[in-house]
C-alpha cells in the first residue's frame, strides 16, 4: 500500500468514525466506538480496501494518532474531532496556563467579538504548543495563534480535557479568556 493510498484509507476514516459512519453502514456506540471486522467489511463494499494490518499501520503511524482501539482490540474510534454527538469518556483535567488555537485571519475578528466556538464539532481545539495551532489555522487561510486563558478558565469552573491523542478539548472559550497578544 503506497503512502498516497495510506492518507486516502486515513481520510475516509476519519469522515466515517467522526462524521458520518452512516455513509457506509455502521454505526458508532455511544461512546463513539465501532466494530473493526464490520468496519473493514463495509468499507470494502464501498470500494475502500484495506485489511486488518493495513488498518493497525494507519493506527499506529498515523501522524496525528487520530485513531484508537479499545483494550481488546476489536473496536476502533477517532480520538477527537467528531461532529457527531459522541461521549468520549475523558476526564476533566488542569490545562497549562496557556492553550494555543489556530485560525484564519478572517475568522480573528469574530472571535475576540464573540470568543472561540465549537462550530460544526463537540469541542473547541486547542493544543498546549504554538507549532501545532500554527498547522491547524493553515488549514484556514493565513494562520493566527490565539493564547486562551486556560488555567484561570479551569480555576473558574470551566473543564479541559486532553484527547487520547493530546488535543485540548473544552466547550467554549467566552472572549474574556483570550489574552490580547
Ligand atoms: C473558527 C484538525 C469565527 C475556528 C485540527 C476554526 C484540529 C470561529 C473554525 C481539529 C469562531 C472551526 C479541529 C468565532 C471558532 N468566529 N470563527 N467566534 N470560533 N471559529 O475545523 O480547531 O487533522 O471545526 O477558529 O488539527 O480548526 O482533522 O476546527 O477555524 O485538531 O485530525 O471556526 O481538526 O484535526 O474549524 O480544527 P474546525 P479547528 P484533524
Amino acid at each position: 500500500t503506497s503512502d498516497k493510498q495510506l492518507t486516502h484509507i486515513s481520510k475516509f476514516l476519519s469522515l466515517v468514525l467522526r462524521h458520518q459512519p452512516k455513509t457506509i453502514g455502521i454505526q458508532l456506540d455511544q461512546n463513539g466506538w465501532t466494530d473493526v471486522k464490520e468496519l473493514i467489511e463495509k468499507a470494502n463494499e464501498n470500494g475502500i480496501s484495506f485489511d486488518r494490518d493495513t488498518l493497525n499501520y494507519i493506527v499506529a503511524t498515523n501522524p496525528k494518532k487520530r485513531f484508537a482501539f479499545n483494550e481488546t482490540l476489536d473496536k476502533i474510534r477517532a480520538s477527537q474531532g467528531h461532529s457527531i454527538e459522541i461521549e468520549l469518556g475523558y476526564e476533566s483535567q488542569k490545562p497549562p496556563e496557556i492553550l494555543y488555537h489556530g485560525t484564519s485571519e478572517k475568522s480573528v475578528q469574530s472571535i475576540i467579538d464573540k470568543g472561540l466556538e465549537k462550530r460544526s464539532r463537540q469541542h473547541v481545539h486547542l493544543s498546549s504548543d504554538i507549532e501545532t495551532a500554527i498547522k491547524v489555522g493553515r488549514r484556514h487561510g493565513k494562520p493566527v495563534v490565539v493564547k486562551v486563558l486556560a488555567e484561570i478558565m479551569y480555576t473558574d469552573n470551566f473543564q479541559f480535557f486532553i484527547s487520547a491523542n493530546g488535543v485540548w478539548l473544552t466547550d467554549h472559550v467566552p472572549a474574556r479568556y483570550l489574552k490580547s497578544n
